[in-house]
């Protein structure tokens, strides 16, 4: 009978429990991503989940430009009698870029800004029978809302989580700029003490004046109540009481760092005054750690130097522009830590909440930004937006231990408004510099226990001019020597003028990097031919100025993965192709690279070992071709195996061993071992004959014409090679040179979209003037392709922003029209390719041939007016 009472005790204890901690639910977060309608303007409504963008096609086809008008978003709420009396709110995540919520089709709210939270009140819109929720949202181009103009994509929709908050009459206020209105500081922090000031906003909407309690609680690691402190406040009818909390010091903190990020959890409660039943709870990360930065010796954390070495990120993904799933952004923050990265420039915008949370719990340091980039508008609202933005941005973002810094501009004199009008412009540049210290200042009142960042471009001279670099506690720059101008060497010039010219000021190299298309590789990496070879050596050269000068404070390569800028062409239009990562994050040497730099445990890795399918001429009488293999590694040396047999043992020179490998036709078995470690990868060669006459198979050859590139055609399968010129008993062009577009940074080709093509490397490149093109094939039936497309001429596109130096103006026309004839016989007669297809627009021809009385393959160009080319050929045995 007692062990039935006692049974029965335990019963209800249990269920006082739970229903006390549904109670202390007080507050319930539902997700509302699912049911939604979505409509563009005046189109047809279409059922969609949250995250969405009404972008992503748009943004990656031929043509220019992408949808940025009015999307409609429609949801009905339901409620139970539970939720009547209570308070409730919508909390959107982001948005891009005006919104509108309209519930019963009255204005409930709006909001600005693609980048931040914001919480919209509806308890007074709703009749709790069938609510109507409409969100209007439009991404248009609004001259008072920043971004302005970038080299990325302005997705509309909503694009990140939304969620209905239901909470009590009392509750944390939810009118804090989208915090959670506990704003925690770690006023003094050493190895063996640290205090916790908690500033708490609690708001009464009931109808009567009430006395709560407020509780603050932190919890260790392991769940372990360690310190506490409550504070009971009368809470008159409509008032948001701040009430600060100062704990009690915790002695012999553990701290919080990248080799331990180690947290604890404040839960925030307010109960009630009589009854201690919990009404409203949160809770809040806490890391102890204190750090400085250093003009002279960088950057310390917890008294101890750390070099900062990591990534900027954009938030979109591959076939889902900036809807990314969580899951997916997590991912991104963790590829940064196993790549050996310390630290994330979230940048150009602030983003999903997860992406700080996961910097938290694996000790990632960071920035965060408005998107303040390239331009102002000189007028009120563009300046309140800034303000509000950065207001919202650290009011979102305040607890988490891994900011550091906030900063609040991009580049912002990268084309100066009104460079015809000197004093015009002058006029502008003091609005930059009042906007630049309105921030700034903002910055340091609202977050003392941060630093301020202001990031610019290398133009060092105009920056110190109009003075942007007194203004923030630490300079930013991104540099981009030996890229968009000048060599790589240059950079450490620029680093060491700013340690010169400005000794008491810290900076960080706020960005760099190359582009690598990972389809396109080379053995005669130039700047901007967009191979993998070249972006690898770029920052192997930008590592080493950096980790060798105390006084840089860190680094971050420009970008931890690709991303979707619509006006880019190139030879991947769309894409800015300077990430580490794909855009679907598939990792590319680069990112071996840093691994090689930055891995604390032994690290070897065969770089190419995703290059599975090459090809190459043999070596002339040779039954194989030499060519390279890289391995980057942080041992001192290590030792490469083809198919079994040892190549030797060779010193790693900058984390970087390079092979000759000798590749025979068919699977090449390839290991590297160094200490315990190794690695392996297979490759696929094609052998193509030196001489139609050697023992070498002739099976097909795809041939890229003006061009140094290999290019790697990943959705046929072919691998593409460069041109020679002719050789008898081999194949090869006769006449001509190659193609130069007017952009100065490219030594050969174009950086046109060609249309009509996702191959745009094959048709970039082309030979000007060819008179014949011969394959001294043998006798045999063959597939033969020609590739063209005009370079020259068509609408001339305004220069972007970034391309400081390109001028695509200059550019004058050809008017050309040639017949081709395949040995003899006309195949294509008088072409113009400008007329007869549009400019810069993929032309593929196939036709078959039988070879005969060993005179192989001759193809003649006939140039009537102007100069003929070709751009690309394939050649296939049929039999
Ligand atoms: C920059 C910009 C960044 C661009 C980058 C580039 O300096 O800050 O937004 O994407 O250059 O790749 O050109």
């Amino acid at each position: 009978m007692l062990k039935l009472k006692l049974l029965y005790l335990l019963a209800t204890l249990l269920m006082l429990v739970s229903s006390s901690s549904a109670q202390m639910g007080g507050r319930k977060l539902i997700s509302l991503n699912d049911q939604w309608q979505f409509r563009k303007d005046e189109g047809p409504n279409q059922k969609i989940n949250i995250p969405h963008t009404w972008n992503v096609q748009d943004v990656s086809d031929d043509e220019p430009g992408y949808y940025r008008g009015l999307g409609i978003y429609t949801r009905n709420l339901k409620f139970d009698e539970s939720a009547k009396g209570r308070q409730i709110f919508l909390i959107f995540n982001g948005v891009g870029q005006e919104a509108e919520i309209l519930v019963n089709g009255k204005s409930a709210g709006k909001h600005i800004g693609s980048y931040n939270r914001f919480v919209v009140p509806i308890t007074g819109f709703l009749n709790f029978e069938n609510d109507l929720l409409e969100v209007r949202v439009n991404n248009r181009f609004n001259e008072d809302i920043a971004p302005l103009t970038a080299d990325f994509t302005f997705f509309g929709g909503i694009y990140r989580n939304v969620n209905l908050l239901i909470t009590d009459a009392v509750h944390f206020s939810q009118s804090e700029n989208g915090g959670s209105g506990v704003f925690i500081n770690t006023p003094q922090v050493t190895a063996s003490s640290a205090t916790v000031m908690v500033n708490t906003y609690v708001k009464n909407d009931g109808a009567t004046d009430k006395k709560v309690k407020v509780l603050q609680q932190l919890y260790d690691d392991k769940g372990t109540l360690i310190n506490n402190d409550v504070i009971e406040v009368n809470l008159k009818k409509g008032e948001n009481k701040s009430i600060v909390h100062n704990l009690k010091p915790i002695q012999n903190p553990h701290l919080w760092s990248p080799e331990k990020p180690y947290l604890y959890r404040l839960v925030s409660q307010i109960l009630d005054a009589k009854t201690k039943n919990p009404i409203d709870q949160v809770s809040n990360p806490v890391g102890f750690r204190w750090f400085r930065f250093d003009a002279s010796e960088g950057f310390f954390l917890n008294g101890k130097s750390l070099k900062l070495i990591g990534a900027s990120r954009h938030q979109d993904y591959e076939n889902l522009g900036n809807a990314t799933p969580e899951s997916l952004q997590i991912r991104d923050v963790e590829l940064l830590k196993e790549m050996g990265g310390n630290f994330l420039r979230v940048a150009h915008y602030p983003q999903d909440p997860v992406i700080l949370e996961t910097c938290d719990r694996l000790g990632i340091l960071a920035s965060v930004e408005i998107p303040v980039v390239n331009t102002i508008t000189e007028s009120v609202a563009f300046t309140n937006n800034c303000l509000n933005m950065q207001r919202e941005m650290i009011s979102q973002n305040f607890n988490h231990p891994s900011v550091i810094i906030w900063a609040y501009m991009n580049e912002i004199l990268l084309r100066p408004k009104f460079a015809d009008d000197k004093p015009r412009q002058q006029i502008y540049f003091d609005h930059v510099r009042q906007l630049a210290a309105k921030l700034d200042s903002l910055t340091r009142k609202l977050d003392p226990s941060r630093y301020t960042l202001l990031v610019n471009h290398g133009s060092w001279d105009i920056y110190n001019k109009v003075g942007l670099t007194k203004i923030p506690m630490i300079v930013g720059w991104n540099l981009y020597s030996g890229w968009y101008s000048g060599v790589p060497a240059d950079f450490a010039k620029f680093l060491d003028r700013h340690h010169k010219e400005l000794p008491n000021t810290p900076f960080m190299v706020t960005e760099y990097g190359a582009d690598a298309d990972p389809r396109i590789r080379s053995n005669q990496p130039v700047r901007f031919d967009k191979s993998v070879e070249y972006a690898l050596k770029f920052n192997q050269v930008y590592l080493n100025a950096m980790l060798s000068r105390p006084f840089v404070a860190g680094g971050m390569a420009w970008n931890l993965a690709d991303f979707n800028s619509e006006t880019r062409e190139e030879t991947m239009p769309h894409i800015n192709n300077k990430g580490l990562l794909t855009i679907g994050r598939k990792p590319k040497d680069t990112y071996f690279l840093y691994q090689a730099y930055l891995s604390k445990k032994p690290y070897l890795k065969i770089t190419s070992s995703h290059w599975k399918d090459r090809t190459a001429l043999a070596d002339s009488g040779k039954l194989v071709s030499t060519q390279n293999i890289q391995v980057a590694t942080n041992l001192k040396s290590a030792e490469l195996y083809l198919n079994g047999k040892s190549l030797g043992v060779k010193e790693a020179l900058d984390h970087i061993i390079d092979w000759k490998v000798s590749f025979t036709d068919g699977i090449n078995q390839i290991s590297v071992v160094s200490d315990d470690q190794s690695d392996q990868a297979e490759i696929n060669f094609q052998l193509q004959p030196y001489s139609f006459t050697d023992k070498i198979p002739f099976r097909h050859m795809n041939i890229l014409l003006g061009s140094k590139r290999i290019y790697l055609d990943d959705q046929e399968h072919q691998v593409w090679m460069p041109d020679q010129p002719y050789r008898k008993g081999s194949w090869g062009y006769i006449g001509g040179e190659a193609f130069k577009g007017t952009n100065n940074r490219i030594s050969y080709g174009s950086d046109k979209n060609i249309l009509g093509t996702e191959n745009d490397p094959v048709y970039q490149t082309q030979q000007v003037g060819i008179e014949e093109f011969k394959f001294d094939v043998p006798d045999g039936e063959y597939e033969l392709s020609l590739h063209f497309a005009e370079l020259l001429g068509g609408a001339v596109k305004e220069a972007l922003a970034y391309n400081l130096d390109n001028n695509h103006k200059k550019e004058t026309e050809e008017y050309r029209t040639f017949d081709v004839l395949i040995n003899g016989n006309m195949f294509m007669p008088r072409v113009n390719l400008a007329t007869d297809y549009g400019y810069a627009t993929a032309v593929k021809k196939k036709t078959r041939i039988s070879v005969e009385g060993n005179k192989g393959i001759t193809i003649s160009f006939n140039a009537i007016t102007g100069k003929a080319v070709l751009n690309a050929v394939q050649l296939r045995r049929i039999y």
